[in-house]
């Protein structure tokens, strides 16, 4: 029912690729949504080069279909993460927070599919030229590190603008939003929120219970000040994030109050004074249930909304 040439590129069933959150999609989450049928993703993260190929193992163990990982480019180990994703020719990677363009050539010759993740036209553009294999257009309604634009503006610009497949990240947590995200011209998803109240995901129970709290006012964009804009829930950081922007503060003194924050909020489940980094449409998400349940409820809704449309 749901198909694209995502799905032959990717050796996918559906096109859905599940988000790569750092500290968050580990790889019972990734293989759990590659097992249901879509693309699960490592999120690497700051994770070092040896943590990471015993992670990249793992879901080996759990899953005979193909994962990919998430590569954040900020990360100071991201040289030795690019050669364990060539020694261990995992399948596919995203990428995120820069731009991917000196890895290209090598990973391309190892057969691993290249999908980075753009917040603009002018990048989509300048990648898409150097042969990556498919863009994710993601909007400001994803939590974590962000763009200025919404999905809704920045996905039918990222189509017209370059000829591989484009998928549509930011805002999306049900069938309505897939279908939207197609209606833009998108011929695959990228969830990541919803994934996170995924029974699979091994974040700390109420790093996955402030998903479900959550309302459609519960998150806010910090850093915009400083250099990196973040989605996480207003909380107590968020508020002494807030400060900094309102002063002007230096981008170290962000780098400052936020190193460790992710991993404290997510592993420990400090979700006053930690990073919890969830999108908008953390509102619309009510229960926890298996990955292949929240992929199959995507999936069967479907035809209802398409229905739905056709009515009118
Ligand atoms: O990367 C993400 N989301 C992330 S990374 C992350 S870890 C982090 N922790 C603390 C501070 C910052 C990050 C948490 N969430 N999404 C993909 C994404 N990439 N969104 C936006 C971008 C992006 C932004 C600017 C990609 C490229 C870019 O510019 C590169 C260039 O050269 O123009």
């Amino acid at each position: 029912m749901l198909k694209s040439r995502l799905c032959d590129l990717l050796g996918i069933e559906y096109p859905i690729l599940q988000g790569g959150m750092a500290w968050v999609a580990t790889a019972e989450l990734a293989a759990a949504v590659s097992n249901a049928g879509g693309l699960g993703l490592i999120g690497a993260g700051h994770m070092p080069p040896g943590p990471l190929r015993a992670e990249i193992r793992k879901a080996k163990t759990l899953t005979a279909k193909p994962f990919g990982v998430n590569i954040m480019l900020m990360s100071p180990f991201v040289k030795e993460v690019m050669q364990v994703i060539l020694d261990e020719k995992v399948p596919v990677i995203t990428t995120g927070a820069g731009n991917p363009g000196e890895y290209i050539t090598a990973l391309k010759e190892n057969g691993t599919s290249v999908i980075p993740v753009v917040a603009s036209v002018a990048l989509a553009r300048r990648l898409a030229r150097t042969g990556v294999d498919a863009v994710i257009a993601e909007g400001m309604e994803s939590g974590g590190h962000v763009g200025e634009i919404t999905t809704m503006a920045l996905v039918p610009q990222v189509v017209d603008a370059v000829d591989v497949p484009v998928i549509a990240a930011g805002g999306i947590g049900d069938a309505r939003g897939v279908l939207a995200a197609f209606a833009l011209g998108a011929e695959g998803v990228q969830i990541g929120t919803r994934f996170v109240a995924a029974s699979e995901c091994t974040a700390h129970p109420d790093y996955k219970n402030a998903v479900l709290k959550a309302k459609d006012r519960s998150t806010v964009v910090t850093g915009l000040s400083g250099g990196h804009p973040v989605r996480v829930l207003d909380n107590r950081l968020a508020k002494e994030f807030a400060e900094l922007d309102r002063r002007g503060a230096p981008p170290e003194e962000f780098d400052r109050l936020g190193a460790g924050r992710l991993k404290a909020a997510a592993v420990d489940g400090d979700i006053e004074n930690g990073s919890v980094m969830i999108g908008q449409v953390a509102g619309m998400i009510t229960e926890i249930k298996p990955a292949a349940a929240i992929i199959a409820e995507i999936v069967g809704a479907i035809p209802r909304v398409l229905a739905g449309l056709n009515r009118l």
